[in-house]
């Protein structure tokens, strides 16, 4: 831990990640970082004034604005951050989770991916994603608020999961014997970049059968319409994460239920979720993987009733 009293400008962005323009504007408009100079007059910044760059970094990493936390004081930056997410205790790492997070910070990505790849081929994409992706992200998640890790860390670890279920789901086979396949398309509502847990959905619905189509994030709903009914989708899958504004979920399904049609169904699920108490017409609001697979099973049966029929 640095104890000079001062940082000099050039050193302030290895520090705090904000560069000297950053700052001069902030100042302009906040009257903050104050022109603060050492003893010999040199232009530089006190260690109060870093923390609470650091505490300002933090708070923007969770989705705050600038004029929201710039310029306060760092008893009330202290008070935002700990509401952020209570801090998460030291959950019980198991052994992977453990080591890919160890990997992690040294940015040991072909460690990382190697582990993950390791773990993956002793088990199920279900198992793999419940007992090893799960843990591994709500891992990540607690690390970040405890400020063990960096937010650049989550980005990296999330390319590295995402990278490895494309690369499992690519592999599938459809299974044989089974009627005509579900077609599932997974997307993200407009201003949701959580990917990973509909990714992990996707990933066990495809080894279980199903014929998935991912058209990642911050896809416009009438557009998503359109891919639904040229795919000829039985399903559109969604997952809302704990960022996506809770007032904006329900008109959102809402407002998909009115533009497709009635016959392909709509699942959601996320920890964006967990706010909505009673199920919404049209839609089927899931909390688990669990509950998907059911789903799915129902939605087989009755294509093989279709298929019998059509024989
Ligand atoms: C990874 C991550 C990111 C990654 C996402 C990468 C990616 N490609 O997905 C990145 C770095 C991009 C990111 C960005 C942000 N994040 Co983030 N992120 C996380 C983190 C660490 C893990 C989330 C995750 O991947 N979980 C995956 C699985 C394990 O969980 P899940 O999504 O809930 O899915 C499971 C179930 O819910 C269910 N499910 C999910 N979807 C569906 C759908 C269906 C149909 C079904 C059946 C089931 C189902 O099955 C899944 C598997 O069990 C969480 C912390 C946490 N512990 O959750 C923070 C977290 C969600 N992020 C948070 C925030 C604030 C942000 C940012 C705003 C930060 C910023 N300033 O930029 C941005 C917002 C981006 C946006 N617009 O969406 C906050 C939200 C808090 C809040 N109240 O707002 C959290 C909680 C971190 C925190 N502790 O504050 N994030």
């Amino acid at each position: 831990m640095r104890t000079a009293p001062f940082v000099s400008p050039s050193e302030i962005e290895r520090e705090t990640g904000f560069g000297k323009d950053q700052l001069r504007k902030w100042r302009q408009r906040f009257g903050f970082p104050p022109a603060e100079s050492t003893a010999d007059g040199k232009a530089a910044y006190s260690r109060k004034t870093i923390s609470q760059l650091l505490l300002i970094k933090r708070l923007l990493e969770a989705g705050f604005r600038p004029n929201q936390v710039v310029g306060k004081p760092s008893r009330e930056l202290e008070k935002l951050k700990l509401a952020l997410s209570p801090p998460v205790p030291v959950m019980f790492r198991d052994e992977s989770t453990q080591a890919l997070i160890e990997q992690l910070k040294r940015t040991d990505l072909a460690g990382f991916s190697a582990l993950l790849a390791e773990e993956r081929a002793k088990r199920t994409l279900l198992d793999f994603v419940c007992n090893t992706v799960t843990p591994l992200m709500n891992g990540i998640g607690g690390a970040w608020s405890r400020d063990e890790i960096d937010i650049h860390h989550e980005h990296l670890c999330s390319c590295c999961v995402e990278r490895l279920l494309h690369a499992e789901i690519l592999k599938l086979k459809p299974k044989d014997g089974l009627p005509i396949p579900s077609v599932l398309l997974f997307s993200l509502a407009p201003g949701e970049r959580h990917l990973l847990g509909l990714l992990m959905i996707e990933a066990a619905l495809a080894e279980q059968g199903a014929r998935t189509i991912n058209i990642g994030s911050d896809v416009p709903l009438n557009i998503l319409k359109l891919a639904a009914i040229s795919c000829k989708a039985d399903v559109v899958a969604l997952s809302f994460s704990f960022a996506y504004p809770a007032r904006d979920v329900v008109p959102t399904l809402l407002h998909l239920r009115r533009l497709l049609p009635p016959q392909i169904q709509i699942w959601a699920g996320g920890a964006g979720l967990s706010g909505i108490r009673k199920q919404l017409k049209g839609v089927r609001i899931m909390s688990d993987i669990g509950e998907a697979v059911t789903a799915l099973n129902e939605l087989t049966l009755q294509h093989s009733g279709t298929d019998k029929s059509s024989h």
